[in-house]
């Protein structure tokens, strides 16, 4: 059958920016798929008879940036999966992906041509929000990167590494970026905004 090509909106912003819960807002109301790369990196750690499970572990309390040939062949699995089931969602959110060169240059070898990447979401959180709000979740929750030390090397491969991807997005225009310190509701609004006009 005659596929539509996949519409991407790539959702990147520091550590614990909101992106998960706005993404799973998004989906309540527009036709999209939400995919978070490292949602996906911890489901493939957490699988039986996984081969890159110990690798990806490792990366992840690290704060490092897993090798984009895995990353990307999950993406790819994930984006064929849902358009098989249903092939009027060809409109995906993928959240926390591209993070670096070595992403950004995967996904084009493979995806060029095949996907259309429509924006960047950047949600825009100081470094002390993001802090606090990993913090406040690793109280409770079952990710090995929301302690402190894990987060210092988080935040810093942000900085160096995801934040120079987003600044190319800019230069071609392609970033929406919206002030992601405010509560879930009012981030929730501008996000809207965005989707009602291009989404
Ligand atoms: N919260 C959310 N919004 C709030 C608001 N407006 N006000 C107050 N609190 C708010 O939110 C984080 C916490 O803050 C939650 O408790 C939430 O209730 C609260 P969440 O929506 O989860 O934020 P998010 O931006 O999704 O934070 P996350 O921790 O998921 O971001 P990361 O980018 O650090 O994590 P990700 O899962 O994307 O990646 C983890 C690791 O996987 C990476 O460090 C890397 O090692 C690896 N990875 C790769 O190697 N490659 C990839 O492509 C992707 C990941
Ligand atoms: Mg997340």
């Amino acid at each position: 059958s005659l596929m539509m090509k996949p519409q991407v909106v790539f959702v990147l912003g520091g550590p614990g920016a909101g992106k998960g819960t706005q993404c799973s807002k998004i989906v309540q109301e527009y036709a999209y798929t939400h995919l978070s790369a490292g949602d996906l990196l911890r489901e493939e750690k957490a699988r039986e008879g996984s081969e890159c499970g110990q690798l990806i572990g490792s990366y992840i309390k690290e704060g490092k940036i897993v090798p984009v040939e895995i990353t990307i062949s999950l993406l790819q699995k994930a984006m064929e999966e849902t358009m098989e089931k249903d092939e009027k969602m060809f409109r995906f959110l993928i959240d926390g992906f591209p993070r670096n060169e070595n992403n950004l240059q995967g996904w084009n070898k493979v995806m060029d041509g095949n996907a259309d990447v429509k924006f960047v979401l950047f949600f825009d959180c100081s470094t002390e929000d993001c802090i606090q709000r990993c913090l406040e979740r690793g109280k409770n929750s079952e990710r090995t990167d929301d302690n402190r030390e894990s987060l210092e090397k988080r935040i810093q491969t942000y900085q160096q590494s995801t934040r120079p991807i987003i600044e190319q997005y800019e230069q071609h225009g392609k970033v929406r970026t919206v002030d992601a310190s405010c509560n879930v509701d009012e981030v929730f609004a501008s996000v809207k905004a965005i989707f009602d006009k291009e989404g």
